[in-house]
């Protein structure tokens, strides 16, 4: 006899409202939405909502607004979105403070209420905050990742289908490397319908399209001007969640803790992951190039530097 699947949401802003959202509409599991208790009425109203929404759509997965931790217990997937966003002029690491203290509380509920989960960090900034994250929660390291390169491969993808004016469907690529700015998409690797896309595009419009990819978050906070991207991070996010709830078995880039591979040990980073019932079952190492491993090289050295400054 299979039980329905509890996903247990950390953070009812923006992102997990959306969270929220998304999970009851692919019918992923029953969902608790869990804030602070300033929040209460937002996490109560938006499960409300989320509710009656499934009454007129027909979905038999219910939304539970909650401010105590009893209710994240027993979750199969938390996805962590509580801490600050950024505002125009601020860069993730700006966020380190803050956020760091509220990812201190976050992890010490969960080792205490839900040391099972399968734990998908959002928070910015993302790397520092998801090794934070399994230092303190005592997680094993294929039971913790950080999202961010679904979103960044997601935002590549959507720029190279509207240049070529083609189906998104048929772009393939992938972004690794930290969540900063100096992330690394790799467009040597990218293929539209298999064909390269270097070969479809000139070498000034793959530069504009990759400058465009990292500064995607940017983009979105100089436009929203009160916080950040959550439409498509609660996507990404989803996918990775469903993906261990359905042992889908997706190859998807995510930052893992990385034990040698890449020549890193310690930390955590962008790099393809299997991601399937086990948690993380496998971590990929594709072939790079001399310039691509510099890039990566420089994309590590950010996110250490970061890493290496917070004191647990
Ligand atoms: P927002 O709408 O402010 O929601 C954050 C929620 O966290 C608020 O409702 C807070 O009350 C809640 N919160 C604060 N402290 C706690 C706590 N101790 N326990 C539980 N909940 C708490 O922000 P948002 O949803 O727009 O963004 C959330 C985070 O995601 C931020 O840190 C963003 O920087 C980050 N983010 C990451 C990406 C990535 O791709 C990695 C993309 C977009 C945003």
């Amino acid at each position: 006899q299979t039980r329905k699947k509890k996903i247990g949401l950390i953070g009812g802003g923006q992102i997990g409202g959306n969270l929220a959202l998304i999970a009851v509409q692919k019918s992923l599991g029953d969902v608790t939405l869990f804030d602070i208790p300033a929040a209460e009425g937002l996490v109560k109203g938006k499960a409300l909502d989320i509710n009656q929404l499934s009454a007129v759509d027909g979905y038999d997965c219910r939304v539970t607004g909650s401010t105590d931790w009893k209710d994240v217990a027993g979750s199969d997937v938390i996805i962590i979105t509580a801490g600050v966003p950024r505002k125009p002029g601020m860069s993730r690491e700006d966020l380190l403070d803050i956020n760091l203290k509220i990812m201190r509380d976050v992890a010490a509920n969960i080792k205490q209420h839900a040391p099972n989960a399968f734990v998908i960090n959002v928070a910015n900034p993302l790397d520092a905050m998801v090794f934070a994250l399994q230092k303190i929660a005592e997680l094993p390291k294929h039971m913790v990742v950080g999202m961010a390169g679904v979103l960044d491969t997601s935002r590549f993808k959507f720029f190279v289908a509207e240049a070529l004016g083609s189906s998104i469907r048929d772009v393939e690529a992938l972004v690794l490397g930290g969540h900063g700015d100096d992330m690394v998409p790799l467009v040597r690797h990218t293929t539209v319908g298999g064909v390269p896309l270097t070969e479809l595009l000139p070498q000034d419009k793959l530069e504009a399209i990759v400058k465009r990819t990292r500064e995607g978050g940017a983009e979105l906070v100089g436009l929203y001007k009160t916080g950040s991207a959550y439409f498509a991070p609660a996507s990404s996010a989803i996918s990775m969640a469903e993906s261990f709830l359905l042992d889908r078995k997706r190859i998807l880039p995510a930052a893992a803790l990385l034990e040698g591979q890449y020549g890193i040990n310690g930390y955590f980073f962008g790099v393809p992951v299997q991601i399937g019932a086990g948690g993380v079952e496998k971590i990929l190492t594709p072939q790079l190039n001399d310039s691509e491993k510099a890039a990566l090289e420089k994309s590590f050295q950010s996110v250490k530097k970061t890493v290496d400054s917070v004191k647990l």
